[in-house]
């Protein structure tokens, strides 16, 4: 029996640093409501959706970098559904039915501070995840400035601290339940967790259906990644989107699930340039719809959880086919060990 979820990427474009917070919600309540229009059931927003993408240096004066007091102003304190930065959105996805999974910066009641995203049905939170690819290892960005100002950094070590929570799945009441199968399996990611099989497989081997990704990706820091300062910046723009969407397509099928990715995109400030390509990608690992622009879109797809069954039987039958015995590596060996020389 086919079980249809309609779902959406709701990709947003620019947001500056001096942008009205309300405003930027009313883009996202505006996207919300072409949704409703289209009969969709589950809306992903991107990463720190509400704000500018602040851990970027590049057009964030001195104080907002070094003032603590300063830097609050862009995370979310308290309950998120309760929180009026954000309400209205919750309120109009229940007015609706349709659920929603937002990114955000959280200021936790004893201040701490996590790049996070949640998943809201009905004013409810189903779910919480705080990215853990803030490490001292993996982070994506730094801790400290670039000493040249032009430079763009993503200062996420800085601003974030590596989350708690795990990659653990969750089911989700709903459109898509059935008596074999129960409600749908849902997980969630944010942005450079995206380019790690591990954060996959972790979803993969709890059956998930649906994984979710917010990101926020710059396509042109020579000095941040280490990418020549001479290279024509449309070359990288589509070397960049094409890593995206090569994570996407494969971790998808290899693990069996659909998913949705979405972009805060476009020039924060005039400069600091980010990939649209929000998808919705099928378990064989084929794009359903891409946005078109690097700005706000919704980018929709019905999609039959159904169909991720056969791989799951089949091809990635993971109780099936994995070898344990061989992965022990995995687990155990953070960095590169190279076998000896041979002379
Ligand atoms: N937001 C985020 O995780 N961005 C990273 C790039 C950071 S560049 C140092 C990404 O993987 O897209």
């Amino acid at each position: 029996m086919p079980r249809k979820i309609k779902v959406a990427a709701a990709q947003v474009g620019r947001v500056d640093t001096d942008a009205d917070r309300k405003d930027t919600l009313a883009r996202l309540i505006a996207l919300l409501e072409q949704a409703g229009q289209q009969g969709v059931n589950l809306v992903v927003f991107p990463e720190i959706a509400l704000t500018t993408f602040f851990p970027r240096m590049v057009g964030l004066d001195d104080d907002m970098v070094n003032n603590p007091e300063k830097l609050d102003m862009w995370y979310e304190k308290g309950p998120i559904v309760e929180n009026p930065n954000v309400k209205p959105l919750f309120d109009k996805a229940t007015e609706l039915g349709i659920d929603v999974h937002i990114g955000y910066a959280e200021l936790t009641e004893d201040g701490k501070h996590y790049n996070t995203c949640s998943y809201v049905k009905a004013g409810k939170e189903l779910a919480k995840y705080r990215k853990v690819r803030c490490t001292k290892t993996h982070l994506p960005g730094f801790s400290e400035p670039f000493a040249n100002p032009e430079s763009e950094n993503h200062l996420e070590k800085r601003y974030f601290l590596p989350g708690d929570t795990g990659f653990q799945a969750f089911r989700v009441p709903g459109p898509a339940t059935d008596e074999e199968h129960g409600e749908p399996i849902m997980g969630m990611m944010i942005c450079n967790d995206r380019r790690w099989p591990e954060s996959w497989r972790n979803y993969g081997l709890q059956g998930a259906e649906i994984v979710m990704v917010g990101y926020n990706t710059p396509f042109f820091q020579p000095e941040a990644l280490g990418h020549g300062p001479d290279e024509d910046p449309e070359v990288r723009k589509k070397i960049v989107e094409g890593h995206h969407l090569l994570c996407m397509q494969a971790h998808t099928h290899t693990n069996a699930t659909f998913s949705i990715s979405s972009a805060r995109c476009g020039y924060d400030n005039g400069v600091s340039g980010m990939i649209g390509s929000s998808t919705i990608i099928h378990p064989e690992g084929h794009i359903i719809a891409i946005s078109k622009t690097w700005d706000d879109e919704l980018v929709v797809a019905e999609i039959d959880l159904d169909e991720c069954k056969r791989l799951q039987e089949k091809t990635f039958n993971f109780g099936k086919h994995r070898r344990i015995e061989h992965y022990q590596r995995l687990a155990t060996q953070t960095g590169v060990v190279k076998p000896p020389r041979v002379a």
